[in-house]
């Protein structure tokens, strides 16, 4: 990988940069992965590559629903294993369930690939390399899902995903959690608590926010994803990206006006 300099004042973004790269070397992340990628680098470069209110809102209604959830279950694809494969075992580990390996690109040699690097990375249970099942509605590979993992599941947390499989799955019936930069995506939309932000910042939020709501009552939670009005999160979200565009013109201006 090439050496970033930690005082580069896009460190963050370019690591990340590396880390997809570096899945499609190793052969576990699609060639069409750096797109995936350079499309949330630019939707993160709007938002101001920070965790906002309304993700943060959301991040709680999710820790929320995964506990609440009888059957939750967690889809990893080569982006998500590129970036944030430790994190997605230590939440799996948390919510004391398997991790699901399900790609849009599939291939069986990837799907292993993505499995091995899980268990390298202590995850017990990985679900995804013998699919039992098919999620209806959608054509070809990415429909493969597995009894005991998503096929069964209640609520699944897709991060990274394409839409017509958010929608796939809620048409089954599921509660879907979303992580996707871009508020506008149909995935964003469809789902039923959608995480606009980085998945290298969410997933550790979400790992922390189940440890701490674990301690609440179950009517609290049931209170909190009552109350969690999806629509105005995703409306927040937009006018934050709105708000911090409008600020960084605001500041230009000032600057050639010598304030
Ligand atoms: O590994 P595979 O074969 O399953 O393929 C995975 C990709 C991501 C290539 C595939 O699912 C795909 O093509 O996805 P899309 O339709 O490009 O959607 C990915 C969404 O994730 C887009 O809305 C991006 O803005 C968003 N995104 C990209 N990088 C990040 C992100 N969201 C959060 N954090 C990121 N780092």
């Amino acid at each position: 990988m090439t050496e970033i300099p930690k005082s580069h004042p896009r460190y963050a973004s370019l690591v990340a940069r590396e880390r997809v790269a570096d899945g499609v070397r190793q052969g576990y992340t699609s060639t069409q992965g750096l797109i995936a990628q350079g499309r949330g680098e630019c939707f993160d470069y709007l938002l101001g590559e920070k965790t906002t209110p309304s993700a943060e809102k959301a991040i709680r209604a999710a820790a929320a629903l995964l506990l609440l959830a009888e059957r939750p279950a967690l889809s990893v694809n080569g982006n998500v294993a590129a970036l944030a494969a430790e994190e997605m075992v230590a939440l799996a580990e948390a919510l004391d369930i398997p991790l699901e390996v399900n790609l849009f690109h599939r291939s069986e040699e990837r799907v292993k690939k993505i499995a091995d690097l899980l268990r390298q990375k202590g995850a017990g249970r990985v679900l995804g390399e013998n699919p039992d099942a098919s999620v209806p509605g959608l054509q070809h590979a990415r429909a493969l899902a597995t009894k005991g993992g998503i096929y069964d599941a209640d609520v699944v947390l897709i991060p990274l995903e394409d839409g017509d499989r958010c929608e796939a799955l809620a048409a089954m019936g599921k509660k879907v959690i979303a992580i996707d930069l871009n508020p506008l995506s149909r995935t964003a939309r469809k789902a039923a608590v959608s995480i606009v932000d980085n998945i290298l910042r969410a997933v550790p939020a979400l790992i922390e926010q189940v440890r701490t709501l674990s301690a609440l009552p179950r009517s609290d939670l049931v209170k909190m994803v009552a109350e969690y009005d999806h629509e105005k999160v995703l409306h927040q979200a937009v006018q934050e990206i709105s708000d911090h565009l409008q600020r960084q013109f605001r500041e230009e201006s000032h600057e050639d006006s010598g304030d």
